[in-house]
Order: structure tokens, then sequence, then C-alpha cells
């Protein structure tokens, strides 16, 4: 490996993956979380010289450490339900797509029924309707997870900075929900199978443009591990639009170990750059003694799906600013959409990391 690379760890099964675009504001379109990504990042890495390891496969008692064992099942099962149901020739939808859904205000006070119908049930679990499944999505979610999971156990072996190229991303995915292009939390699993290796107390650093609600809902009442993130501000019009607020700050035991920068669409890197010094902050006064970086790049001007305007130089300097922590790390990514320019933004955020020292 090229001085200042560090393993990063990648798989094909990525591929498996196909959304076939999303249904926005009731509209199939054709989606940003395209099977390109992986590959332009792997491409990326390889060019940079980072040395690239595939993911070692965990058991899926492993995802039940953050999520509800019956999201899970849900997950493996509803492609075949879907097909199986017909849909796929009436009324012609080859992937699973909600259009009902179970609001706590509609089913509260009585028992919960799981519907009979595919359709209804792919309601459940879901935030949206920009989240399909197709047939490889849970393999390939699967491989995602074991990619930060992989990343995490290389760093509790020793090493000191890991790079987990997981796609799709996870930071949407609740304990018992998922939405946003996410079906598990891989950056969740990471941060969970560091406690579990050892580590007292984690710090998840969410630099991805959007809030990742899924990531604060599963340690929201825990004080081990701090989530910390900066984002386009949901309330500014932004997905995921109904959580990411500054007063959201964890609850019961989990209180002020919650930290939410919301930055204003088209801020630059000034605001931005301020706020993830406060993340850094955050995770000091935490005490971390491991850091797991949530890396999305969809903040970077240019891309399709926020408003921010952050330069690569501004990841760059986001990067420096993680590595004055000193703490073993796993990145994780999350999103980016941007084609031209993912694998420089993604490589260039992980070069300056190592390049200002990293765990040093
Ligand atoms: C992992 C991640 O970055 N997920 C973000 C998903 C945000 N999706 C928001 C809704 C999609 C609407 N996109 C339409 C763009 C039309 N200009
Ligand atoms: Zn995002």
């Amino acid at each position: 490996m090229p001085p200042q690379t560090f393993p990063a760890v990648w798989t094909e099964r990525h591929r498996l993956h196909d959304p076939g675009g999303e249904v926005w504001v009731g509209v199939p379109i054709p989606g940003t979380e395209v099977i390109a990504r992986g590959d332009l990042i792997r491409d990326a890495l390889e060019a940079a010289g980072f040395e690239i390891i595939s993911p070692v496969e965990h058991a899926p008692a492993h995802l039940q450490r953050v999520h509800d064992p019956a999201m899970v099942d849900y997950l493996r099962t509803a492609y075949h339900d879907w097909v199986a149901a017909g849909y796929p020739e009436e009324p012609g939808q080859d992937r699973v797509v909600p259009y009902v859904f179970p609001l706590p205000q509609a089913v509260a006070d009585r028992p919960f029924r799981l519907p009979a119908a595919p359709s209804a049930r792919a309601g459940v679990y879901t935030t949206d309707t920009t989240t399909l499944i197709g047939p490889g999505t849970f393999a390939a979610a699967l491989s995602a997870a074991d990619c930060a999971l992989t990343a995490a156990e290389m760093m509790l072996g020793g090493a000191p900075t890991v790079y987990a190229a997981c796609r799709p991303p996870g930071h949407h995915a609740g304990r018992a929900f998922f939405g946003g292009s996410c079906y598990l939390n891989n950056a969740a699993l990471a941060a969970q199978a560091l406690r579990d290796g050892g580590v007292d107390r984690v710090a998840v650093v969410d630099l991805d443009a959007h809030h990742g609600n899924g990531t604060q809902d599963i340690f929201y009442d825990r004080a081990d591990v701090l989530y910390a993130s900066v984002h386009v501000d949901p309330g500014a019009g932004w997905f995921p639009h109904f959580v990411g607020y500054a007063d959201e700050q964890g609850r019961g035991p989990g209180e002020g170990a919650n930290c939410n920068r919301p930055v204003a669409p088209g801020c630059g890197d000034a605001p931005w750059l301020a706020a993830v010094e406060d993340l850094r902050a955050a995770a000091a006064r935490h005490r971390a003694g491991a850091l797991v970086v949530s890396l999305g790049v969809d903040g970077a001007a240019g891309d399709p799906e926020s408003p921010l305007g952050i330069s690569a130089e501004g990841f760059c300097r986001a990067a420096e600013a993680l590595a004055g922590l000193r703490l073993p790390t796993v990145f994780v990514q999350e999103g980016g959409y941007d084609l031209d320019h993912l694998g420089g933004l993604v490589v260039g955020t992980l070069l300056a990391f190592a390049a200002a020292g990293g765990p040093g």
C-alpha cells in the first residue's frame, strides 16, 4: 500500500441491488442511488493505491444488535412475496413499493395487525416511497453490512483506519424502519461492533448532506454511542423532513449524546466547517475511544440531492479536523450522487484524513 492509504472493504455484491429508480411525489423517476456509484468508488480507490479487501460474511444475529428482527425478516422476504402476489404483471410494478402506511395516530391503541396483502405490508417498515426493493436488494444490503462489520473488526484488530465502501447506504435505516435509499444501518452496525469488541464509548460523526435519522433513532436513548451530524436543515424543506433539528439531544440516559447541526441550503464551506468543528468537539467531550464517520459526500457543490455547495477542499478540511481527534476510525460510505466527482470526493477526503495524521 502506498503511504497514506489504508485498507478499503468493498464487494462487487453491491451490484445485486438495482433499485430500479424511485417513486417521488407519486412519479417513478430514475433515482440517483445507482449501481455505478459503487464501481466508481472502487475505481478511484484502486487508482489511488488503496488495498481493497473483500468483506467477511456475518451471521444474521449481528443485524439484530441494532435492528428489529421482524424488519430484517421483512426485508428478507418482501421481494419474494411481492412477486408471488403477481404485482410485476398486474399492475406492472417489479419492485416493492408501498402505497399505504400505518400512521401511529391511525392504528394506535389496538393490536397491530400485519396486513395480509404484500402491497400493504410494504408500508409497515418504510418511511417513504423512494426506497424500492428488488430481487438482490437484501443480499446487497447484507453485503454492505458485512463491509461495515469487517471494517470495524479490522479496526479492533489494530488497523488504525479502515474504509467501508458500503452500498446501499445505511444512515436512514432505524431500529424498525428503513428509507432514503437505506435498508440496514451500516454505520450503526459498525459502532455496535466496536462497542461489543470492547470500546467503551464510540462517536458516530455524520457528514452526509442529510440527517441520519436512522442512526439517531438507534442510539437516541444510549449514553455509550454519540451521534453527531451536520446536514441540510430539515426545517428548510429537506429530507428526512421530520427529524434532524438541533433540539433533538437524546433521551433518558442518552440525554446529551445526540448532536444535530442543521445548516442552511447553499451555505457553502464556512458554516459547514464550523458545524464540523462542533461535531469534533462533541466527540472529544464524549471521550470516545473510536470514531465512525458516516461519509456521505452529497453535500458537494453540484450534487443533485443537496443544496449545500461544499467544495472538495471543504471535505478535506473536515477530514483534517476529524483526524485531530487521533482516534481509531472506521469510515462508512453513505450518499454522494454526482457521478463525475463521487470517486474523487471520497478518495480525496480519505487521503486528507490520512495525510493529517489520522489516529497518528
Ligand atoms: C443516503 C442518502 O443520501 N439518502 C438521501 C435520500 C434523499 N432522497 C430525498 C428525496 C429524493 C428526491 N430526489 C429528487 C431530486 C429531483 N431533483
Ligand atoms: Zn444523503
